[in-house]
């Protein structure tokens, strides 16, 4: 069953992952900005008092770094288990600085035996046209992109690369085989971006990321080429706009983004009443890529319940009832991924 609806999707066939991050970033997010001149980090330590009736730390971070020879800083929270590590850690690309979160429960996750490094992204760059400000301002010359130049979720997935490059000081304390990188909505397409890019995930988890995430676009009964350009043309490079109402020129669709992350693990994760997300299209998504993974998706043939989670193979599925939220049980899910394949 699953092979039919596929075929109707008419995908572009996999590639190897260096062709894929080629034409992912030539032709829809930009091109990932190089690794800072130079970084280092400030650490304000305890900066939430008896945080987690003392079962975790929390720190604020500001990351100092030099881009094209001038100085760009942001903040960041680091929450790490008081108890012995290295522990596993998830890098948050969060819409809010608040620890704990609506979208992060933070005690759960230390009860859980993870640290959590969580950023607001809208502290890297702002979530509008603006190229001029943030991150962005150090980039472009008067905030003037070309065609391959990148979009704000490119900007945002660099920050995960920063905060991982944090992690690695604190080896002790995190667990550098076991670094997860996530988000929600427009942040989930950023952690899929992010991971594809940097080996040094070994996870990437997707919540309710949709069009130009972790949905298929040929097909999709959601949002479409068309609707995410019309309100966010500056979350992707300015390439992406010939595929409006031309998805079938698309020379790539999102499977490669997840196959980009292979084979490390990739977890995609949808709410059923999540329309325009698409539920269908992001478990198809993850059905086409499966071959780039080892083991490949081992999934039953039909189409998931609206409360199934497929976590046994390194590319993985859920799907949970309710509405487009990062919740608790979404969470849950992530962490038993995390533990099947540690
Ligand atoms: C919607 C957008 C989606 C999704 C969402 C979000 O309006 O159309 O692609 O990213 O925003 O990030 O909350």
């Amino acid at each position: 069953m699953l092979s039919a609806l596929l075929e109707e999707r008419a995908l572009p066939p996999l590639r190897a992952r260096e062709e894929l991050l080629e034409i992912l970033q030539r032709e829809i997010y930009g091109r990932m900005p190089a690794a800072p001149e130079s970084e280092e980090f400030t650490v304000e330590t305890k900066v939430i008092w008896r945080f987690c009736a003392g079962k975790a730390v929390c720190d604020r971070v500001t990351a100092r770094c030099v881009v094209n020879g001038r100085p760009f800083t942001f903040p960041f929270l680091v929450t790490v288990p008081t108890a012995p590590g290295p522990h596993p850690f998830f890098i948050h690309l969060n819409f809010r600085q608040d620890n704990p979160d609506r979208y992060m429960p933070t005690e759960e996750l230390i009860d859980a035996g993870f640290a959590v490094l969580s950023v607001c992204y809208e502290d890297v760059s702002s979530d509008n046209d603006d190229f001029t400000d943030g991150l962005a301002g150090l980039l472009f010359d008067g905030g003037v992109r070309g065609p391959e130049d990148p979009g704000k979720i490119a900007l945002w997935a660099w920050s995960a690369h920063r905060i991982l490059d944090y992690a690695q000081t604190r080896a002790d304390q995190l667990d550098l085989r076991r670094a997860a990188v996530c988000g929600h909505s427009r942040l989930g397409k950023t952690a899929l971006l992010a991971a594809a890019t940097d080996t040094r995930f070994a996870f990437a988890y997707s919540n309710d990321s949709g069009c130009s995430g972790a949905a298929l676009a040929r097909g999709t009964t959601g949002e479409t080429v068309r609707d995410i350009c019309e309100r966010f043309p500056f979350w992707f490079c300015e390439n992406y706009k010939q595929y409006v109402d031309n998805e079938a020129a698309m020379p790539f669709d999102q499977h490669f983004l997840l196959a980009a992350i292979a084979p490390r693990c990739a977890l995609v994760g949808s709410a059923a009443a999540d329309d325009w997300a698409d539920p269908v299209s992001e478990f198809l998504c993850c059905c086409a890529a499966a071959p780039a993974f080892p083991g490949g998706f081992p999934c039953p043939d039909r189409l998931p319940g609206e409360d199934e989670a497929i976590l046994d193979g390194r590319i993985g599925y859920h799907c949970r009832p309710g509405l487009h939220y990062f919740s608790r049980t979404d969470w849950q899910r992530l962490i038993e991924f995390i533990r099947r394949h540690s």
